[in-house]
Formats: C-alpha cells, structure tokens, sequence
C-alpha cells in the first residue's frame, strides 16, 4: 500500500515486485503492444534473469503474462539476456536475444510465436539448433562481450542484417552480421562501426530517421529521405550515446556526421538516469518509440527492504530535429489520457532575488506539469566561462540556490511543505564569448531526501534552443520516486530517482521559483493531477 510502499509508481511501468532492468523486444503485433523485458523472478537484485512480458492496447495499461523466455536449453541455460523482436514479411515476429551458455559464453538465439493467431504471443519456441551466432577463437569475438542482438534490417542485396554489441580491447564495437534466410548468419569482416576507448557497447540500436517531420520509418528504410541512429549503452559508465549518421547500405558502412561521437563531447537521449533503451517502429501510429530502464537510485538494502527495483521510462516519440543535428523525444501522447484538471497559472511574473509560487489543487505527487517562460532583458545574462564545456559539473556548482542573473528558475517537485526536501528542475541562461545566449537545464537532486543512503547527484545538459527568439519550455513528468523532465519542447531530457521521507503522499507539494536576480514570466503553466494506469 501507499503508505508503506511510498516509491511505487502511479503511471509508470514495472512489475508487482522484483527486479527488473532492460526492455527487451518492444514491438506491435495485430494492435496489440508488447514489452518484454530483464526480470529476477526471485528478488529485488540483478540475477536468474528471464524475459518476463507485458502487453497493452495504449502503451500505459498493461496486462502481465508469464515470463516469455526462460533458461530451457543449453544455450541460455545461465540467462536469457537482451535482445530485439524484427517482423518478418507475412507479419510473423522473431526474436533474437543472448543466451549464456553452460561455459558461460554469451551467444545469440532465435525465438519464435508458438501460435501466430495469438495477438498476444504468450508461448514462443526456442530454435532447435541455437545458437545461431557463437563467439570462436577464429571469429575472434570475445566470449564475455557478444550480447544485445538488435531489430534486423534489410538490404537492397535481399539479406537481411543486424549488429550485436561488443568489444576488442577498449574499442567498442557493433559487429555486423548478414543472412539470406534468417537462421543462417555470417559475421562481416568489417563491423557496422567502432569507437576507440568506449569499452563495451551494451544494447546496441540502429534505426533511420526521417529528415522531415515526426513520423517514424520502419528499420529497414534507407535512402536519400533518411538519416541514420546509432545508439550504444556504455557498459563502463552506464551513460548512453547517440551519433546521428549515414548508412551505406551497398557497403554496409555508417558515417557519424562530423562532431557526432560517443562520448560527452555528443548526444545522450537521457542527461539523467536511462539506461539500456531500445526504439521500435509502431506501424499503426507511424511513429518510432523509445522504451529506457530506469534504475533506482537507492541502496540495495532499501531495494531489498522495498521488495523491487527498478522502473520503465513513460514510452517516448522519437524524431529528428528540424536541425538534422538531434533527436527529439516527447512522452507518447496516450499518457495524457490519464491526465485530470488542469490547473493553470498564466502570466504570472516571477520577480528577481527569490519568488517562490504554489502550484496548488494538483495531486503533486503524482503530477505532469508544462510550463513555459518568457525572459526579457537577456542581454543582461551572466558571461559563460569558455571552460564551462560540462553541463552536468555547471549544474552541480551552481545549484538550485546558486543565484545568477537569468536563473535558477524553473519548478520545485516533490517538495514539503517546509521545503526540508525539493527536487529543482531549472534553467540558467549565459552569454558566451560571441555573445549567443546558452541554455543549460539542471536537475537537482541534492535537497530531495532526507536520507542519506541515496545517490543524490545533480543532473544537466546544455538545451539548443534560442531564448530571444523561443519561449522556454519544460514538462515534467512526476511519479513518487521518478522525475522525467523534458526541456525544449524535447531537445534534452533528464530522469531522476528520488526518494523523498516527508514529500510523500498529501505531504508532496509543487512550486514554481525564480532564484536568479532577474524576473522572468511564467507565459503558461498546466499542471494535472495524473490518475493511476492499471499496470500489471
Ligand atoms: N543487461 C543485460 C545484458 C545487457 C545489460 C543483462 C545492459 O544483455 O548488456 O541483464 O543493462
């Protein structure tokens, strides 16, 4: 119940107890959605891991059914690890994931429907001669770091292809394979792309953009209207990265655009806490949609004390930026179905050197809220120091009581009453050497418990929007223990797990502040109360 279990999610997607971490497998068959994904069936730790299975007919109610993957033969004896779902022609659904084996080698598996008439896939059969891809002394794959097959695509050469995460040394790779019929693969000499010093790619992602507006291309769309995703999750810093690029399908090459790399020096879908994600294509919405585990930011006791960890991020619509330059995300319009009210606050100024502002007669603990701000006077922003290249330790010196001229301003969730305990999701707004303004957005974990056993790190991006030009935007999404905050209309996004000991329950609050010495206008602000999803 609500009172002892305090960190459970209205609206967000996890199971009744235990452990969970990557989607796995996301895909729509005959309407119906389904999300597969990493579950120990006996704790809130990581391990026995299986392929447990949700489905849904609007991504935000979800029915459970049994795990769908389990260990059962000697290929996946030790774990039945990540993986993707492709639909082949005929619309009958495959998937591929890694297997541990009795040497403990991870290599790659095919599943498919027992039944094809089921809309909701319950039983899938095991290939009987998995594995399918093996790591060999002449392949000279690394046994312990083969894993993460993603959705197959196919070539104008009439084979399809996909890529499995790994690793040679320090440099990350996606190795590339090939097959005609979909049993038979063959490992290309070159991978699809390799990074120096990334270490090991985990759950790998390929996917084509369109280069114009927000509909979604199926994966095996190529050409001239499209640009190409590659995102890898990087095992060492469990951070992922995106480079937005260009596939060569006859020599089954991607190009990075120049600048788009790996590393801090690129893009992340996520500047928080978002880890191992996974796109597919919804053919019936036209859309492509990201799935994203969020892991919990407490110690293992209290995870064990708790009984769960870990949660899915709120689906969301993925897009490329008007720019070509970066993606968009935005949370899938169905969540606002569970949206009540809303309760608005308009033109509302917010005066320099401190105001604080209640956004009251919303349920704050379980609230998604919009709101946009209007500045005027920004040639009066505070210099950016060109050594200031790193959001996330700009965000951490300059906190939330950090005062500057344009900011801190933005929105205190999970608040008490008191303000003993505040999550502030903000912005600050600079002036660089060339006099462009920058925007960086935080999100400030720092004052959001009590206790102190938890992971507390400030979060931040730099947000690429114009503010003389562009009013600023942020949405936050707040579910008890979960923060998802989208800043410009979507052009950067932080997660954050926070667990609060007073602003729990009717204890939470919602306010809106400006601590910076100028005002700024709240143009608009919407909040609603968001009503409990029916989740497993
Ligand atoms: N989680 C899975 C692996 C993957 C990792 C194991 C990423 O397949 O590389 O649970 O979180």
């Amino acid at each position: 119940n609500a009172t002892s279990q305090p960190y459970r999610t209205g609206y967000h997607f996890q199971p009744p107890m235990n452990w969970i971490n990557d989607p796995n497998g996301p895909m729509i068959y005959k309407g119906i959605y389904h999300l597969f994904y990493q579950y120990n069936p006996k704790g809130a730790v990581w391990g026995n891991i299986v392929w447990a299975h949700s489905t849904s007919t609007d991504l935000i109610n979800w029915t459970p059914h049994d795990p769908a993957i389990y260990p059962s033969q000697p290929s996946d004896i030790n774990g039945c690890w990540s993986g993707s779902a492709t639909i082949l022609p005929g619309d009958k659904p495959v998937i591929f994931y890694t297997g541990i084996d009795p040497q403990k080698k991870q290599v790659q598996n095919m599943a498919v429907p027992k039944n094809l008439s089921d809309p909701y896939l319950i039983d899938w059969v095991k290939y009987s001669k998995n594995p399918l891809m093996e790591p060999t002394w002449e392949n000279q794959i690394n046994a312990s770091s083969f894993r993460d097959p993603t959705t197959a695509w196919f070539g104008p050469d009439k084979r399809w292809r996909l890529i499995v995460g790994s690793k040679r040394h320090r440099r990350g790779l996606a190795i590339l394979y090939r097959s005609k019929d979909f049993v038979h693969w063959n490992k290309s000499q070159h991978p699809l792309h390799s990074a120096k010093d990334t270490g090991m790619w985990e759950c790998p992602d390929f996917f084509p953009v369109s280069f114009s507006g927000q509909d979604g291309v199926d994966t095996s769309v190529m050409g001239p209207d499209v640009k190409h995703v590659l995102k890898v999750s990087l095992d060492d810093t469990k951070h992922e990265y995106y480079t937005i690029g260009t596939y060569n399908s006859v020599k089954d090459s991607y190009i990075p655009d120049k600048g788009s790399v790996e590393s801090d020096a690129g893009l992340r879908y996520d500047y928080g806490k978002f880890y191992a994600s996974k796109t597919f294509f919804d053919g019936d919405k036209k859309r492509r949609i990201l799935w994203g585990w969020i892991n919990e930011s407490s110690s293992v006791g209290d995870d064990i004390a708790k009984g769960w960890s870990g949660l899915q991020a709120i689906p969301r619509h993925i897009w490329l930026d008007r720019s070509g330059k970066q993606l968009v995300q935005w949370p899938i319009k169905e969540i606002e179905k569970l949206r009540q009210g809303p309760v608005n606050l308009n033109n509302q100024v917010l005066k320099g050197g401190g105001s604080v502002v209640e956004v009251s007669g919303v349920t704050a603990v379980q609230v998604d809220v919009e709101v946009s701000f209007e500045l005027s006077h920004i040639e009066k922003a505070e210099k950016m120091d060109p050594s200031w290249t790193n959001p996330q330790l700009l965000c951490s010196q300059k906190g939330a009581s950090a005062k500057g001229s344009f900011g801190p301003f933005g929105l205190l969730v999970l608040a008490s009453k008191g303000m003993q305990e505040y999550t502030a999701v903000f912005f600050r707004v600079f002036q660089d050497q060339n006099n462009k303004y920058v925007v960086l957005m935080c999100s400030d974990q720092s004052r959001s418990s009590l206790n102190e056993e938890n992971d507390k790190t400030t979060y931040g991006a730099f947000v690429d929007v114009d503010p003389v030009h562009e009013k600023l935007s942020l949405r936050s999404l707040i579910d008890h223990s979960i923060v998802e905050s989208f800043g410009g209309e979507g052009k950067a996004c932080i997660t954050a797990r926070v667990y609060p000991t007073l602003a729990t329950g009717g204890g939470a609050r919602l306010y809106a502040f400006n601590n910076g010495t100028q005002s700024v206008t709240i143009n608009s602000l919407s909040a609603w109360t968001m009503k409990k999803a029916q989740i497993n």
